[in-house]
């Protein structure tokens, strides 16, 4: 029976030890519950690390740690103590962090953290690798395991492997800063599919792929080699249900079941009608944007005085990475700032700000939540931010306001919240005001709408989402429905070719025959090229026709002594065996002088971009421009010669970036079927590179055997990888058939 295998950084367990027994308590966060279905199925298990480096764990808990991991269904990642320093606190939370938060003068890249970061995800992966099993999927989280789809990938091309990134992905001018760039994207795109908080982090990692891979996206779609990725934006819910069945039971709570805080904040609450809560939690991060909120309440009590000794800012922050020095200047100037503020404005009954930092225990967090008129939710920079989602869930009365920074992933979904931008304290200020007097009505309007978004898409449903789409990725995984060549089609060929009465050869020259070069005019054949069409024509039932682009004075220089056929020009001129060269078409090309000055504008006004003119073509190719100004050109480019060429019979093709235009009468299937019908061939062998190719691929008889070099969508029946490929496919042909 196939399984799902969910692999992050920790395990969902908390393991702590008690002199030689140790304790285990299951994880209630956010990701443990959603992920409790996909884990509970069949034989899900959990892959991650305990939470115990190997120098914590000895010889006389070793064993009962291994056996709670497996009673929980998991299994472990050894770490060492170093492993975790340079991994996790180093390049995770000093590198990776700040980067993908837009804290880029946080980012302390080392190389040595870089290659512990490496091996960590070898260790992750190496624990997958040897758990899945066929048919299973892998669901890798977050930003902590990036290289790890790729090292299983590599290892298991045929097990589906999901992600899911918690955190933002920068913009593309962000991440181009990176030194290992390349790697990261390289490994998160081992997996099949991907999945992002919102759309703007999927467009900006599409971004990233164009520009730093030069990978072909379609509709969210890449192109990677033989495969298909998928990337999609799957916002993360929360427990809605929990939240708010906990605060009912609160709610109903008589008085002597109320916890410590909650009296003490009823007491607080009880000193008048006009007293206000506002409240945030959060990890005492740079990301959550801390000092500013608490400058602009400074601000707020300075410009509406009349709510002094009547508001109350409620702040817990939640002590996080505490070895690292920003986190250690963050805590002193949270400190300094509440103290100031505190100092400033307090009178002998009241102090504006409360300030926590420790955890709380569920059930306080929710005390906090239910008793809180506003919620004061500022990151600068957030992937999601399930506070804000929490708070919403509690307000069983559909009272309370949310005020929430722009820059949070949720707010995206939030927009019946007071949407704010944490850099700009007057409007902070005023959203706060705006909140604290906002009527009743009002607050139930909007609660209303955001509570009915979140109960729906809880993080239940997200889990579930994400697997239904990796499920659909199984189905669209590969770029091309073309079979890979192998020996035994190549056998089955070699048969057919071997015995038929007369077979038509038709090569491609430029990447099929010869590889490309800088210069094309010296893309001449070689000697050992020579050798293997010589013998390939020897056999008295194979002719040979070399299918070019090229111009007829280019195949004559090459090929004229030789008595193949020759196809030049994409098929506007042929020349059969030994016999004189012959235009299949009269051609106009007068309006290459009409269209080349349009081509001309669009050059301008691309950079990267240029025009090839051949004899009876012209081509607007965008390869090494920017992917995505090119793209958008290329659409414009088309609208405005779609209205040159109507009414005549020229045609645009869309190749691979490239843009051609042609007359519409001569392709190289045309020319190719024109071969056919003046001899008698019985079989039919055809191979190219090229997007031009495809009307061979097309045109010629279905039974033909069409061959695409490289990976990409094809009309062809088969692919093979390269042109070194194809030199091993003709020799092989030559010497034994
Ligand atoms: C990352 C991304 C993304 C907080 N204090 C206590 C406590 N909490 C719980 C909250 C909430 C969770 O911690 C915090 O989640 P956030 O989403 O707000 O933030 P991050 O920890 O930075 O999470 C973030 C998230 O991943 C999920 O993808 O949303 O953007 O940065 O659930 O309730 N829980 C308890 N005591 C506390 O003192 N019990």
């Amino acid at each position: 029976m196939s399984k799902t295998i969910i692999v992050s950084n920790r395990l969902p367990l908390q393991i702590s030890r008690e002199g030689s027994e140790i304790e285990v308590k299951q994880s209630v966060g956010g990701l443990a519950t959603g992920m409790k279905s996909v884990h509970q199925d069949g034989n899900g298990i959990w892959i991650g690390w305990s939470g115990l480096t190997d120098e914590e764990i000895d010889v006389e808990i070793e064993s009962q740690v291994d056996e709670a991991i497996k009673k929980a269904k998991c299994e472990q990642v050894r770490l060492m103590q170093e492993d975790v320093d340079k991994y996790y606190l180093g390049f995770s939370n000093r590198v990776l962090w700040p980067l993908f938060h837009y804290f880029l003068e946080f980012t302390e890249f080392d190389h040595y953290s870089w290659q512990v970061y490496e091996s960590v995800n070898r260790k992750f992966a190496d624990v997958i690798i040897d758990q899945v099993e066929e048919g299973d999927m892998v669901w890798v989280h977050d930003y902590q395991l990036l290289l790890v789809p790729g090292m299983v990938k590599e290892a298991r091309p045929d097990i589906t492997i999901g992600f899911f990134l918690h955190i933002p992905f920068p913009s593309y001018e962000i991440f181009r800063t990176f030194p290992k760039r390349r790697e990261l994207l390289e490994g998160m795109l081992g997996a099949d599919l991907l999945g992002f908080h919102t759309y703007d982090y999927e467009r900006h990692f599409l971004s990233s792929v164009k520009r730093i891979l030069r990978k072909d996206v379609n509709f969210s779609k890449i192109t990677y080699g033989e495969r298909l990725i998928k990337v999609d934006s799957f916002p993360m819910g929360i427990d809605y249900d929990k939240f708010y069945n906990t605060a009912k039971e609160h709610q109903e709570q008589k008085e002597k079941e109320k916890s410590e805080l909650q009296r003490r904040l009823d007491t607080h609450l009880g000193t008048g009608d006009d007293i206000k809560m506002v409240l945030s939690i959060d990890r005492l991060d740079y990301t959550k944007g801390i000092p500013n909120r608490i400058r602009a309440f400074e601000y707020f009590l300075e410009k509406y005085p009349q709510y002094n000794e009547k508001i109350r800012l409620i702040m817990l922050a939640v002590p996080s990475r505490t070895s690292v020095p920003q986190y250690q200047r963050l805590k002193s100037e949270t400190d300094e700032l509440v103290g100031r503020i505190n100092g400033k404005f307090s009178t002998v009954s009241w102090t504006p700000i409360w300030y926590f930092y420790r955890t709380m225990p569920f059930d306080n967090l929710i005390d906090l939540y239910t008793s809180s008129d506003v919620a004061f939710i500022t990151p600068v920079r957030d992937g999601m931010n399930l506070v804000a989602k929490e708070y919403v869930a509690t307000r069983t009365k559909r009272d309370g306001v949310l005020i929430l920074s722009e820059m949070a992933g949720a707010a995206n979904e939030m927009n019946e919240a007071l949407l704010i931008n944490p850099n700009n304290f007057e409007q902070m200020a005023d959203s706060l005001k705006q909140a604290l007097e906002m009527p009743l009505e009002e607050q139930t309007q909007r609660m209303k709408h955001l509570q009915k978004r979140l109960s729906r898409y809880n993080v239940e449903k997200w889990g579930k989402e994400f697997m239904k789409a990796l499920v659909e990725t199984r189905n669209i995984a590969k770029v091309t429905q073309a079979e890979r060549m192998n020996d035994a089609i190549m056998d089955k060929m070699m048969k057919k070719i071997g015995s038929s009465k007369k077979t038509l050869m038709l090569l491609d020259h430029d990447g099929t025959l010869v590889g490309f070069t800088d210069q094309p005019q010296y893309a001449s054949p070689d000697k050992a090229l020579y050798e293997i069409l010589d013998k390939l024509q020897s056999h008295d039932n194979l002719d040979i026709a070399i299918v070019s682009g090229r111009s007829k004075d280019d195949l004559e220089k090459w090929y004229g002594e030789k008595n193949y056929h020759l196809i030049s020009d994409h098929g506007v001129w042929m020349k059969r065996g030994n016999e004189d060269w012959q235009m299949m078409e009269q051609l106009d090309t007068d309006w290459i002088n009409e269209i080349h000055p349009v081509l001309e504008t669009f050059v301008d006004r691309t950079p990267g971009t240029f025009i090839e003119q051949k004899n009876y073509s012209l081509a607007w190719h965008y390869r090494n421009a920017d992917p995505e100004m090119a793209q958008q050109r290329a659409i414009e480019l088309n609208t405005v010669l779609t209205s040159f060429i109507s009414n005549t019979d020229l045609s645009i093709i869309e190749g691979n970036k490239v843009l051609q235009i042609k007359s519409s009468k001569v392709n190289k299937g045309r020319a190719g079927n024109s071969l056919l019908g003046q001899m008698d061939y019985d079989e039919v062998f055809a191979i190219g590179d090229d997007w031009t190719d495809e009307f061979m691929f097309e045109e010629l008889p279905k039974d033909s055997f069409t061959i695409k070099v490289g990976i990409r969508k094809t009309k062809a029946r088969y692919f093979i990888k390269d042109q070194q490929q194809v030199r091993q496919l003709l020799r092989r042909f030559a010497n034994e058939l």
